[in-house]
């Protein structure tokens, strides 16, 4: 048999079924799949089953005390056939060509190991290959500047050169990976017969880094190595370590301790002399000095400063002279002084090094200097018990929970409070508040000095909420696209994005729920557990106002909209795969304005609004008589007043439309990426909205010139609909905010 591919099963089913399906695309022959169980999920029978077959699978269970990834790798090895071995992480996966490119190589050099490239991703197999190819090709590029440095060539000659392979192969296996952790025998394709010969097999004293040993023992012991450029290996980051740890996630309080273990076994393998322990001794001298040595900072007795000090300063003595010899500047003396066994010194280098460091990047970016006066200077001074700041879209706008929240608290401010609104536009907010730009120093000031904070979005990272300081969150829509912990993918913002709003959202001391759906949903997917404000959206209140037909017009005229049209809105989300960089994100119309217009405009005009992540600028030319771009416009809700018909696609914008009972349609031609691939929704959106989903111009056309048709369709859908999102608006949710957060005397018995 040619290939055994040995798959060890430990955790989350979810990403097993995309490697095999990898595997299943990759169409090997003579081959065989060890699966490697070492704990038993539900769904893994029925998994088993499905790709028993197509898969050749072998599957192995681990019982009794041999537990860990190295037992259930050397279980593997032990029923292997093949003659060659591949390891598979079961929550990774691989090109559909991988495996063969690296068998071919194989074949063709006679290569111990032939191994290939890593990429790495927060996604799942279809969002990863649907969506990121842009950002791939860019990590292969960085990778090959590095190596480029690295072999002090030119960017082509690192890839093609004709290096030592041996040293190529310690240089990509072992040196280029970052940290000592980072080693892995992942993506390599290894002759079984040199595993035999030299009985390389994963020592199970190592469980949180087993891969170290078997690597350098590859590397010592083999001759022929070959470096494969085009056979790619995903592995898969967890972008959840608060439900879904990967082990490198989990907080094991005996980490340090096992991989500096790991690494005095690795010298022992590696040997006195030669490439591959030089390597591994720089390797320890970085991990120390970029590392280790600020976690020196700790108390006296902690045993970073004690054992672990110890332990460290010990392995440093052993560093290989030369290793030694090339050390300069900060480097130097922070080793010197650890080859000395003094951590007192090392701690007072490296706090100068730090400080030296803060100070370079304060002195670059004002920013920095803000952060740092937020932290060290105004949160040290008394809270101001009046003070309440808003924040509506970053700064973006006047608008939104947080301006009628304001206005309502403003007109009965019976306890003097002060208001700073934060607005990087020129908009002067009425009742004098103050003003701040996001990010300014003022900004920092206000975060770390006032009592109250009413925001629609998340407050910045850097924001540690002081003791008596009260956070109350309004969000920004009921939710049809799926949130946080709900997601499978985060396939926008940072990969972080999970574990920051894990802490960030345990601030928010109050969240505004809009309808008992909405709840329901933040309670599970932010994971919200602190008091939920289930009093409708403030942002709604302006549609039940007595004079709604008086504002109205007057809101017309502000706008510049034909008194006698009517007026279509066309507000849109945004798409999380379609950005230029954070927060800034394309958008191409997909609605013919031209058609539009040829058809409609007798009767009607067209507002266009893009949602306040797009960066793009709508063109209407050659329809200006016709569309009206209020993108820019503060508050859209009294852009809803304005309408006679909402058209939008998975934004939350109808949620909050329905109030007024108008007629809605959604324009969703991309429906299939984005609820399949991007997103996921809450709700099903061909059966629960209260309109029809229309995918081209010419159904949008004949969709409005027949609305009194659809609306009279859509009657009764429209009223449940209603009913369940919309039945606690009644024109007082700021009233009832206000009262309880700012007037809590009022509300409590
Ligand atoms: N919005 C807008 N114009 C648009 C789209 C949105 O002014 N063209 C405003 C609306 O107030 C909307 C809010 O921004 O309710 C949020 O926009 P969504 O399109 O729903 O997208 P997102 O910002 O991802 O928020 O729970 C709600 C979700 O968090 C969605």
């Amino acid at each position: 048999m040619k290939l055994s591919i040995i798959v060890t099963f430990h955790k989350y089913i979810q990403y097993l079924e995309d490697c095999f399906a990898s595997l299943v695309d990759s169409e090997l022959e003579n081959f065989e799949t060890i699966l490697v169980l070492d704990h038993v999920e539900e769904e893994t029978e029925s998994l088993i089953a499905a790709y028993k077959e197509s898969l050749h699978l072998k599957v192995l269970r681990l019982e009794g005390e041999e537990r860990g990834v190295s037992a259930a790798r050397n279980a593997g090895l032990s029923k292997a056939l093949g003659e060659y071995i591949y390891f598979l992480d079961s929550d990774d996966y691989v090109y559909e060509d991988c495996i063969q490119q690296l068998i071919a190589r194989a074949d063709e050099t006679k290569a111990d190991a032939v191994y290939g490239k890593k990429r790495y991703t927060w996604f799942k197999r279809n969002v990863y290959l649907g969506v990121a190819e842009d950002k791939r090709r860019q990590e292969d590029e960085d990778e090959k500047k590095t190596d480029a440095s690295y072999f002090d060539g030119t960017m082509a000659e690192a890839e093609t050169l004709d290096v030592d392979e041996h040293e190529r192969a310690i240089h990509k296996l072992v040196w280029s990976r970052r940290g000592l952790r980072n080693i892995s025998v992942l993506n390599i394709l290894i002759r079984k017969s040199f595993l035999d010969e030299n009985q390389i097999r994963f020592d199970s004293r190592f469980q949180l880094y087993p891969d170290m040993p078997f690597v350098v023992m590859l590397l010592k012991y083999g001759n022929a190595f070959s470096y494969c450029q085009e056979a790619f290996y995903v592995k898969r980051k967890h972008n959840d370590p608060i439900t879904m740890p990967a082990l490198s996630q989990l907080k094991i309080p005996t980490r340090m301790e096992e991989q500096m273990e790991t690494f005095a076994y690795c010298r022992e393998i590696a040997g006195e002399e030669g490439e591959l322990r030089k390597r591994l001794d720089r390797k320890l001298v970085n991990y120390y000095s970029r590392y280790f040595v600020t976690k020196l900072r700790r108390s006296k007795k902690d045993k970073w400063r004690t054992t672990r000090f110890e332990l460290i300063a010990n392995l440093l003595n052993g560093t290989h002279p030369e290793v030694l010899r090339e050390l300069t500047g900060y480097k130097k003396r922070v080793v010197a002084a650890g080859l000395a066994h003094d951590g007192e010194k090392a701690l007072k280098i490296s706090n100068r090094h730090l400080a030296g460091k803060k100070f370079k990047k304060i002195l670059k970016n004002k920013n920095e200097l803000y952060k740092y006066l937020y932290k060290n200077k105004y949160s040290k001074e008394p809270i101001e018990e009046t003070w309440v700041m808003f924040e509506t879209f970053f700064g973006k706008n006047y608008s939104d929970s947080p301006k009628y929240i304001y206005e309502y608290l403003a007109q009965h401010n019976t306890k003097g409070y002060k208001f700073i609104w934060v607005l990087n536009n020129d908009t002067k907010p009425p009742y004098g508040a103050t003003v701040v730009r996001r990010f300014s120093r003022e900004y920092a000031y206000y975060l770390a000095k006032s009592k109250y904070f009413v925001f629609n979005v998340r407050q910045p990272l850097w924001f540690v909420k002081r003791e008596g300081q009260v956070f109350l969150e309004t969000w920004h829509g009921t939710p049809l696209k799926k949130l946080v912990f709900d997601q499978d993918e985060v396939t926008a913002a940072s990969p972080l994005y999970k574990a920051q709003f894990f802490r960030q959202k345990k601030e928010w001391d109050y969240l505004i729920a809009a309808n008992p759906f909405s709840t329901e949903t933040f309670r599970r997917c932010f994971k919200f557990d602190n008091e939920m404000l289930e009093v409708g959206y403030p942002r709604n209140d302006l549609m039940y106002h007595p004079d709604r037909e008086k504002i109205t017009l007057e809101l017309k005229k502000k706008m510049g909209i034909p008194l006698d049209k009517k007026t279509i809105l066309y507000a849109p989300t945004w798409r999380d795969d379609e950005f230029y960089g954070a927060g800034q994100y394309k958008f191409t119309l997909k609605l013919d304005l031209m058609k539009l217009k040829e058809a409609l405009s007798d009767e009607y005009v067209i507002i266009l609004r893009t949602h306040h992540y797009i960066a793009d600028n709508l063109d209407v030319t050659g329809v200006e008589d016709f569309a009206i771009n209020l993108s820019k416009y503060d508050d859209i809700t009294e852009i809803y007043l304005v309408s006679d018909i909402c058209i939008t696609d998975y934004s939350s914008v109808f949620f909050d439309y329905a109030n007024l009972k108008r007629p809605i349609l959604f324009y969703t031609y991309d429906i299939e990426k984005y609820r399949d691939i991007l997103r996921g929704f809450y709700i099903d959106i061909n059966k629960e909205v209260p309109g029809p989903l229309l995918y081209t111009t010419e159904e949008v056309v004949d969709a409005i010139k027949r609305i009194d048709q659809i609306s009279a369709q859509y009657e009764e859908r429209y009223k449940e609909f209603y009913d369940r999102f919309c039945s606690v608006d009644d024109g007082n949710a700021s009233k009832r905010a206000v009262e309880r957060v700012f007037y809590p005397e009022k509300t409590e018995k």
